[in-house]
């Protein structure tokens, strides 16, 4: 069986997480703690030699690491991913989008701020500006259409949602982006996600 290393605090295993109970894909999930150093052990780094979660092990012992990757590849000939050329291309956009302007400010902000206890004054303050300018993209494409491509829950939601819902642990308000805030509401509907705290 498909076994994924992966932190349950970690927006970026959240959604391979999703992404394998969304198509009802058997997996073991094993726990890894990415803040106390398990993921830098020569066991682990052996397995991934980033010494990142997510990391998944297939059941032929290959491995895959990089969360976007690995959830296109579970996702291959799903309906998560869109058919149409250009709307699969759209979905892959926004993929590289989240992991260069969205999660390295928003979900860097979620881990200092409410997981490390860092005073507010010690983060580089553009990581808030650079948040916001992120929320606010996804603003002006939520303002006009009800998910991030086509008209079906794509691989593009799972992946943004998964930190987006939680913005506020970093200092966000959803509130300021209504469109957003609705999207977020739907999306974890879809998944099956309780709200967040
Ligand atoms: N681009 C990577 C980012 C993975 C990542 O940043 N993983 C963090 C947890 S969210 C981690 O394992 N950090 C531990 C470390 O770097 O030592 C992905 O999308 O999988």
């Amino acid at each position: 069986m498909m076994k994924i290393h992966g932190s349950s605090q970690s927006g970026n295993c959240l959604k391979v997480r999703w992404t394998a109970e969304r198509l009802g894909l058997p997996f073991e999930w094993i726990e890894v703690d990415s803040f106390s150093g398990a993921t830098r052990t020569p066991e682990f780094l052996a397995l991934n030699p980033a010494g990142q979660v997510p990391l998944v092990v297939f059941s032929d012992g290959r491995t895959l690491a990089q969360s976007n990757a690995i959830m296109v590849h579970l996702a291959e000939g799903s309906p998560l991913i869109p058919t149409d050329r250009f709307d699969r291309a759209k979905m892959l956009e926004w993929l590289f989008w989240e992991q260069y302007s969205h999660e390295p400010a928003i979900a860097v902000r979620i881990a200092r701020l409410f997981y490390l206890k860092t005073p507010e004054a010690d983060l580089d303050p553009a990581l808030l500006t650079k948040g916001k300018a992120a929320l606010t993209r996804m603003q002006a494409q939520l303002s006009h259409t009800p998910l991030l491509v086509g008209s079906e829950l794509s691989l593009a939601d799972v992946a943004l949602v998964a930190y987006t819902r939680v913005a506020h642990r970093g200092g966000h308000n959803l509130s300021d982006y209504p469109a957003v805030k609705t999207w977020v509401s739907r999306v974890e509907g879809s998944l099956g996600l309780a709200p967040s705290d």
